[in-house]
This record gives structure tokens, C-alpha cells and sequence, in this order.
């Protein structure tokens, strides 16, 4: 992949579809040379010949006789983002122009760039570590606050420079571990065992506490999961249409009409939410229905269960009009430990001093909403519910620590297991010397994994899929 790096590429950089601009990037040699051929100055100043870090407004040609306005935005190498030349393209957003453009660049040589091309140029010149790369295109899927906090500590490098340090102390010791066996025959000592096993010890510490407590970029990057969950007719389906303003379930009179999980993303003040709408459980005296049953309620009923296993957050809905506290406790008792919320449903139908009394019989730890989704009642403040209890709690940890893919996580504990193993090794030696070889090599290999991780030595399959998971003109 990528085996050639010195043509010039080109690709649409702005999002598909009409949109209020379109962006053209070129990369390479001839970027300056080609986008001269579609593209005038209004100043008439040659394109070709104009220096890096401009602004030009001109024309952009989609034939030799039709043009629109557009501006040039140059960066000459090293100082672009590939450390090559790069020129954009800004225009309006629309598909039909774009693709018009694209086709002349191409015709005149430029080379359509694959998923992810410019920010591997990026990376294969040195401008960027894998860890950034990664940090890259987290950001291109971020759908939410702490998402893109977590992602922009990985592209502005913390993880490396955290690695890199770790690694400097490494390379350090291996130093004199190295001097050890090069002077076997002096009677100078280097390095004694304590002080392997305390540098050892350190940086493994530090391993650990970011394999343990750094959380996984590939969960950051599904949408967080809020699942209504409440008996049969209790009004989730309808809830859900409310708050997703959208048809998307069937609503019933008929308690059981759901059946199947239904998703619908949602937007909640923080970011993105996947809202989950299933079957109602039949929790009469705290039991569900025999899982096994064949009926369709019940695997209805089970299927819900276990998506419920798997979500960030659980609202339980219990409807006022049928003895709602009774229903809350019975739910409570069956459901897992998640976060939750309560909304008491249809309050359309109640008396507001009876949804009072009844909200505050329902008062506990657990937050209460009076809702009516067909009136509208409560929706909104649902909605800033969700986004406190989903993204608020996750702030200051994304803020603060750096997130892992599972490459990263793998080869920070391939390093740790290589010092687990050097520090045994020192454990009960007289001499650094007497386990000198066996050292080294261990240390070698802590070494070599968080070289892995910023990507000094890559393989092929390991730029593959990173870059498989970039979209084109990025
Ligand atoms: N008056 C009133 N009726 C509601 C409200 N919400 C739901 N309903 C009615 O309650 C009945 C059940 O609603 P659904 O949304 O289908 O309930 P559900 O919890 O999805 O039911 P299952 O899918 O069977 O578990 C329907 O007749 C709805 O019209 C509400 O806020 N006010
Ligand atoms: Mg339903």
C-alpha cells in the first residue's frame, strides 16, 4: 500500500453530497503545476509560481469556457501537512462541480489518492507518528465531546511523547547493560542489580497504569447506548418517537407490539447517542418469563435482556396510570446495574397533584422525569438528562487521560511483559554482569514494542488497517 509517494495526488477533502463548500486537495510535485490548469487568480498572478501560505481568490474551471468562484490556499514543502506541495481547492459544495474538476485534474495527471493517502504521505515523511495517525482518524469519527478531546491528545502526541520517554530511560540502561558485557574483563561495574530493577520497575509502573486505566479508543468510537426499558405497553415506543422525532416504532395499544431491539441515533447536549427501544419485560414478581420458553414474547423479552447487559445507560419507564411504584421496584430488582434514570409515562393521564404525590414516592438516587410523550411534557429535559448522565461523567477522565487503541494496549503490554521478565531476572543476581545477555535481551524487546508504537518499525498489515480506517482526501 502506498508504495509510491512522489506523484501527485488528488481528492475531493470535503464531506460527499451538496454541501456549503467542497474542497479540492492536491499533494505532490505537480500540485502547483496542475491546479494552474483549472484554476486562474482574480489578481492574475501565475499559480504555478505563487509561494506557500497564500490566500488567492480567482476561478475555478470546469470547462474552458465555465467557471466559479473559488480560492487557492497554498502551502509549498515542507511546511504542509504532507511536507510536500499542497494547494486547495475551495469552492462551493457541489457534487457536480467537484466531479467536473476532478476529472480535468486527473486527465491532466494528478493520480485519485486512496483512503487515508495524504496523512500517510504525512506519516511516511516523518511530519507524523503512528500514534498521531491514529489520533488522525479518530478525530474523523469522533461523534461527541470527550471523543474528540480524547482523540486530539493522541493527535497532538501525548501518547508518543509518553512512550518516547519511557523508551529514552530503556535505551539508557540498555546502554550499560551493553558496556557490561563489552568489559566483561574489566573489573568495572556499570550498572549494579538495584538499579536495573528500580529503572525496570518505574517505567513498568508507568506501563501499567496506562494499560489498566486508559480507556479504549475503539469503544469511544460506537455511539454510547441508552435503552428505554419498562414493561409491556408502558409507553417506551411511543417515548422514543418523541424524543427521536421520528416514526421509527410501532406504538400500540397492544401490550407486546415490540419485538424486536429498535436503534435510532439521538442528539443530547455532549454528543451523539444510540437510543434502543425493545420489547417490555413481564416483571410480576420480580422473575422475567422462563427465557426458554418458545413463544415470542419470551424471546422477545430475552433478546431485550441481553442488549440490556451491554448499555450505557437504562431509563426505566413505568406508566402512572398502573400502580407505578410497585412496577419500579419489581424493575429494579430484575434489571442490571446501570445508570438510570425514571420517567413516569403518560402524564397526560394523571392529575397533577397525583403525579406529584406519585413522582415523589418514586424519589430516590434515581433522577424522576413526569413525561407525556403525545403531549410533548418533560421530553426536552429528558433529552439534557441523557446528555448529563452519558457525557458529564466521562469529561474529566477523556480531558485528562489518553485513550488506547488495541494495537497501542497490545504493544504497551508486550513491553511490560519483557520487563516482568528482566526484572526476575535481576531479582536475585549477584552482578548485572551474570545475567547481562539475557537482560538485554529483554530490555531490547521493551524497547522494540514501544518503537511499535509510534511506528518506527511498521509492517505493511499494521499500516493497512490503519489506514483502511480513513476516508478519501484525508
Ligand atoms: N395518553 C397517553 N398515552 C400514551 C402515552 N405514551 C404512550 N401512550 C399509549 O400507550 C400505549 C402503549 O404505547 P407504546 O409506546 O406502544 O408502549 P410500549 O411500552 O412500547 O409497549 P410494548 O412495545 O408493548 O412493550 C399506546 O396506546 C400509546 O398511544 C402518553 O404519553 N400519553
Ligand atoms: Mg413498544
Amino acid at each position: 500500500m502506498f508504495h509510491q509517494l512522489d506523484d501527485t495526488i488528488v481528492a475531493v477533502s470535503s464531506p460527499a453530497g451538496t454541501g456549503v463548500r467542497g474542497i479540492i486537495r492536491l499533494s505532490g510535485p505537480g500540485a502547483f503545476g496542475l491546479a494552474a490548469g483549472v484554476f486562474t487568480c482574480d489578481d492574475g498572478c501565475f499559480v504555478a509560481e505563487l509561494p506557500g501560505h497564500r490566500r488567492v481568490a480567482g476561478r475555478l474551471w470546469m470547462e474552458a469556457t465555465v467557471s466559479v468562484p473559488a480560492e487557492a490556499y497554498t502551502f509549498r514543502a515542507p511546511a504542509s501537512y504532507t511536507h510536500q506541495d499542497v494547494i486547495e481547492l475551495h469552492t462551493i459544495g457541489s457534487p457536480a462541480v467537484l466531479g467536473a474538476v476532478l476529472e480535468r485534474l486527473t486527465s491532466a495527471g494528478a493520480r485519485l489518492a486512496e483512503p487515508g493517502e495524504f496523512t500517510a504521505r504525512a506519516f511516511f515523511s516523518g511530519a507524523m507518528d503512528l500514534t498521531r495517525v491514529e489520533g488522525v482518524a479518530a478525530i474523523i469519527h469522533a461523534r461527541n465531546d470527550s471523543q474528540l478531546r480524547a482523540s486530539e491528545a493522541l493527535l497532538h502526541g501525548r501518547l508518543s511523547r509518553r512512550s518516547n520517554e519511557l523508551r529514552e530511560q530503556l535505551v539508557d540502561l540498555l546502554a550499560l547493560i551493553e558496556a557490561e558485557i563489552d568489559f566483561s574483563e574489566e573489573a568495572v561495574e556499570f550498572v549494579t542489580p538495584q538499579r536495573v530493577v528500580e529503572v525496570v520497575g518505574r517505567v513498568s509502573e508507568e506501563l501499567a497504569s496506562l494499560i489498566h486505566h486508559a480507556p479504549s479508543i475503539e469503544r469511544l468510537e460506537t455511539l454510547p447506548e441508552v435503552m428505554l426499558a419498562g414493561r409491556p405497553n408502558a409507553g417506551k415506543s411511543t417515548l422514543m418517537n418523541a424524543l427521536t422525532g421520528m416514526d421509527r416504532a410501532i406504538q400500540s395499544a397492544m401490550p407486546g407490539t415490540t419485538r424486536d431491539v429498535l436503534s435510532a441515533p439521538l442528539s443530547v447536549p455532549g454528543g451523539e447517542v444510540m437510543l434502543l427501544d425493545a420489547a417490555g419485560l413481564d416483571v410480576g414478581a420480580g422473575a422475567f418469563i422462563d427465557e426458554k420458553a418458545r413463544h415470542p414474547d419470551a424471546q422477545a423479552q430475552a433478546v431485550a435482556r441481553r442488549s440490556m447487559l451491554r448499555t450505557d445507560m437504562l431509563i426505566l419507564v413505568v406508566d402512572a396510570t398502573d400502580s407505578p411504584r410497585k412496577t419500579l421496584e419489581s424493575l429494579r430488582r430484575a434489571l442490571p446495574p446501570h445508570p438510570m434514570c425514571v420517567v413516569l409515562s403518560k402524564a397526560d393521564l394523571a392529575l397533577p397533584a397525583e403525579l406529584d404525590r406519585l413522582a415523589g414516592q418514586l424519589r430516590g438516587p434515581t433522577p424522576v422525569h413526569v413525561v407525556s410523550a403525545i403531549a410533548g411534557q418533560g421530553v426536552d429535559s429528558l433529552r439534557d438528562e441523557i446528555g448529563r448522565a452519558v457525557f458529564a461523567a466521562g469529561e474529566s477522565s477523556a480531558a485528562e487521560l489518553l485513550t488506547l487503541s488495541d494495537r497501542q494496549r497490545q504493544s504497551l503490554r508486550s513491553a511490560y511483559d519483557a520487563l516482568r521478565r528482566a526484572r526476575h531476572l535481576c531479582e536475585d543476581c549477584p552482578s548485572v554482569m551474570s545475567a547481562a545477555e539475557l537482560l538485554a535481551v529483554e530490555i531490547r524487546e521493551a524497547i522494540t514494542a514501544l518503537s511499535l508504537l509510534v511506528g518506527e518499525v511498521a509492517t505493511e498489515e499494521l499500516l493497512g488497517r490503519i489506514f483502511s480506517r480513513f476516508c478519501i482526501g484525508k
